[in-house]
């Protein structure tokens, strides 16, 4: 536990011989629909993150574990062996074939939670990453780009042309679902909750962390403090007295979703040798932020696939999910009769419904 002259930690912590954890909080319920509590949406303004269970419904989540699991070789196999760190081509990759996935990444008691979190509606959010990806156990290679062991790190470089925002006015939600149990995997996400605006681990602006400031990109702990000691040593020590000793991991089991931020301190930690964590990784940002990035290629790149996994998700999704696509809202400015028409050609054949959008 935190001593006593610091301030009470939201999200809650337990001990064992080897780990401070986080405990997942199950969400609350708000007619049908799960909704973040109060102190779930205090933990991720004040503290970076909430870790949440219920969020998503269990079949949903059982689909997409089974459609990945499916997909990706099995742990243990030579063609595990020969997967190193991120990625799927385009299979697991927003707008993806797998219809469960694509409800996964537009559930809307997922886009309300995002929502509550940034306190805007849900029109007011655009979808910029959404991925599934595994991670197989494997001890540490010594390679400086392995992602077995990462060094602690925040996401926003790769994700924004600038530096977050103040701490109170954020951009984003980024968004880890697990697939797996931290009992079979190990491998948890590991967090330095923040503890007031002085505290000094998130001292402005974040810059203590390989590949920024014209420090090179590494992803491996060890290689990575080794190379900050040569190279920044004031930063190493600024890691090595703020970040290493605070962090705590997430106990995630299937469905749980870790909720943080581009400016929160965090890392991947080492996954059981022989096993497969599989999990989806997600950002919103608000709708009037330009300067983060979709990560992926965009989502129209998906339109000549054969299925017509992009067009059958455009027809079929609500309002809502159309508009956090990017899709235009209703009464937005690109709307006339003429566009309505062109549009309407383009997805009646798949359910499209231009009611919404008349003027
Ligand atoms: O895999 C995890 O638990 C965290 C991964 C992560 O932080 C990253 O790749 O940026
Ligand atoms: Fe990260």
């Amino acid at each position: 536990m935190p001593p006593d002259d610091q301030p009470p930690a939201r999200v809650l912590l337990s001990d064992t011989a080897e780990r401070r954890w986080f405990e997942p909080t199950p969400v609350g319920r708000d007619a049908d629909a799960a909704r973040l509590t109060a102190e779930q949406v205090a933990s991720w303004r004040e503290q970076g993150f909430c870790l949440v269970d219920g969020l998503l419904p269990d079949d949903l989540v059982d689909a997409v574990r089974a459609d990945a699991a499916a997909f990706f070789p099995e742990p243990g196999s030579d063609a595990a062996a020969a997967m190193k760190g991120f990625g799927s081509g385009q299979r697991f990759v927003f707008p993806s074939p797998s219809a469960e996935f694509n409800a996964i990444t537009l559930h809307p008691d997922l886009l309300r939670a995002v929502a509550d979190l940034l306190g805007v509606a849900v029109p007011d959010l655009r979808l910029t990453q959404s991925d599934l990806w595994p991670k197989y156990g494997r001890p540490p290679s010594g390679e400086p780009n392995d992602n077995a062991d990462q060094r602690i790190h925040c996401d926003y470089p790769n994700h924004m042309l600038t530096h977050p925002s103040p701490w109170d006015a954020p951009d984003a939600v980024e968004m880890i679902v697990y697939l797996d149990d931290v009992d079979d995997c190990e491998g948890p996400t590991a967090l330095v909750a923040r503890e007031g605006e002085d505290d000094p681990a998130y001292a402005w602006p974040i810059m203590a962390m390989p590949g920024v400031e014209g420090l090179d990109y590494i992803n491996d702990r060890e290689k990575a403090e080794a190379y900050l000691r040569e190279h920044a040593p004031e930063k190493d020590a600024f890691r090595a007295a703020h970040l290493y000793p605070r962090e705590a991991c997430a106990r995630y089991r299937a469905g749980t979703a870790l909720l943080h931020r581009h400016d929160v301190w965090h890392r991947g930690t080492v996954a059981r040798t022989g096993t497969r964590r599989l999990a989806m990784n997600l950002t919103f940002k608000r709708a009037d932020v330009e300067w983060i990035n979709i990560i992926h290629v965009g989502w129209a790149w998906s339109a000549y696939h054969l299925d017509h996994h992009l067009e059958q998700l455009i027809g079929a999704a609500s309002v809502d999910q159309r508009t956090v696509m990017g899709f235009p809202a209703p009464r937005s400015r690109y709307w006339n009769n003429a566009t309505l028409e062109a549009v309407n050609a383009r997805f009646a054949p798949f359910g499209f419904d231009p009611t919404p959008y008349e003027m």
